[in-house]
């Protein structure tokens, strides 16, 4: 298989850098921790290592080193498609390397193979109370499937380390070729009745397939969409919480079943993933409220009202952004190119120029500028997906690429155990008291 071959030859060399990193300079210091860092979330503190990809403050995420606009143009497209296959994004997280059509293909085809979901996992789901949110079915269903998981099979068996990476490879293929099967059926079970499978059709793409079961009516620009999305939201380097989460739970050798599990529940977080769709009731509230696209006057006292009543201004702001996020900018052109009179896309762009000014006034958010969630669900709302608890298992679905490639390396290079230290209130306070006495 096309992505195993290419990373048995990688291998070598990475394993030999990290082998230099780890043995003869593990005593050189990277980085010094403030007590702001200790009690304010470990906010860049430089302690986790990935090559899949880099957010740069001043530029936005830089999957394996390329922009979005990079990343979108340089990939292989799906034909009749001006949107690139998400297979060759796939094989570009994990290899590093930018495909050809037929290597984006391949991974399409592996794809093909392994979105069969079993029996059980339909049952599962269908036990559920109705009213369960989708995001508690989804790491559900996911977690379901480590009963066939090859790499705790083979673990069992007495896998040799060095090989530990094959089959954490062939359970991220088999879970990321299920995941959209699995959200298709969520969504038309949960809120349209169906009980029929969903089928992965060989001849269309990851995107295409998905539009499909979703059934949409404008499948072919939900498709499009579709394939947009899943690239833009699959990685954001590793601190985020949906990364973290699924590298941590990895790092003590569960299989990827359970580790997306855990990035799943963190993504489901009002202050993660979940931001999409507060972000756009956010917008409908207003467009209510005001009986349409509001005068900037009132946007902008809309904008002061959400603050004052302690709330934050969703799908604003960022850990470490520090300029509009190009996934925002992405899928704002995507929706202007195609829909520019939409209402809540004007309505998206009005919030774009007032927020930032909103935020910057209160003076409190680091980064005032828009992220990926403050457009996402805009979109998902113009193609007729209404059913806004459902946009985080979009997001989902997408964040899935980016952390089965980390966690496929992560143990192809062997990447230990995680356990950072942690102190005591009146251990810090200690520190601090005797950094502050005079020399
Ligand atoms: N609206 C109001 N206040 C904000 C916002 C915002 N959009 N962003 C930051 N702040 C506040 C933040 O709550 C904090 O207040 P306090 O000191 O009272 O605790 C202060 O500004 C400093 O926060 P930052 O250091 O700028 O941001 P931090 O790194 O802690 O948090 C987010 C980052 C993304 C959690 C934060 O900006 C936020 O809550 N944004 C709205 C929710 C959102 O859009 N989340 C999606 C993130 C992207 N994603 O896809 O996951
Ligand atoms: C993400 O895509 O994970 C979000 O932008 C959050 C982050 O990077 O912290």
């Amino acid at each position: 298989m096309i992505l195993h071959e290419k990373i048995s030859e990688q291998l070598p060399e990475w394993r030999e850098r990290m082998k230099l990193l780890a043995k003869d300079h593990a005593d050189v210091v990277v980085d010094e921790v403030t007590v702001g860092q200790i009690v304010g979330g470990m906010r860049d503190i430089k302690s986790l290592l990935t090559d899949v990809s880099f957010v740069d403050p001043a530029h936005g995420i830089l999957l394996r080193g390329m922009t979005i606009p990079e990343t979108l143009k340089k990939l292989p497209k799906a034909r009749g498609s001006k949107m690139p296959l998400v297979g060759g994004l796939y094989y570009l997280l994990m290899t590093g390397e930018t495909p050809t059509r037929e290597q984006a293909l391949e991974v399409e085809a592996e794809w093909d193979k392994r979105a069969e979901i079993p029996e059980y996992v339909y049952k599962l789901l269908k036990t559920m109370p109705k009213d369960t949110h989708p995001m508690i079915l989804l790491t559900q269903a996911v977690m379901s499937l480590a009963r066939n998981s090859a790499f705790t099979k083979k673990y069992k068996e007495g896998m040799k380390k060095d090989v530990y990476w094959e089959s954490a490879l062939e359970d991220s293929l088999d879970l990321t070729a299920k995941l959209p099967v699995i959200a298709a059926f969520i969504y038309r079970y949960k809120y349209f009745g169906e009980k029929k499978k969903p089928k992965y059709n060989p001849k269309l793409d990851y995107g295409a397939n998905f539009a499909r079961m979703m059934k949409v009516s404008d499948k072919k620009g939900y498709a499009e969409l579709s394939r947009l999305y899943f690239i833009l939201h699959s990685d954001h380097e590793s601190g985020n919480v949906s990364a973290h989460a699924t590298h941590l739970v990895g790092s003590s050798l569960s299989d990827i079943y359970f580790a997306f599990s855990a990035g799943l529940s963190g993504l489901a977080g009002p202050l993660h993933g979940l931001a999409n769709q507060e972000s756009l009731g956010w917008l409908l509230d207003a467009r209510k409220r005001f009986g349409g696209v509001p005068w900037r006057d009132d946007l902008y006292k809309y904008a002061w009202d959400t603050l004052n009543s302690g709330k934050v201004i969703p799908g604003y702001g960022h850990g470490v952004l520090r300029v509009p996020d190009p996934r925002f900018t992405a899928l704002m052109e995507f929706a202007k190119a195609r829909f520019p009179d939409d209402e809540l896309v004007r309505l998206a762009d009005l919030v774009f120029e007032v927020a930032p000014a909103v935020l910057k006034e209160q003076g409190k958010a680091k980064d005032p500028a828009p992220n990926v969630d403050a457009v996402s669900g805009t979109l998902q709302y113009y193609y007729g997906v209404r059913e806004f608890e459902f946009y985080t298992v979009l997001f989902g679905v997408g964040r899935a690429l980016g952390v089965t490639a980390n966690y496929v390396w992560a143990r192809a290079l062997s990447q230990p155990l995680e356990r950072p230290k942690s102190m005591t209130t009146k251990m810090l306070e200690d520190v601090v008291a005797k950094a502050k006495q005079p020399a």
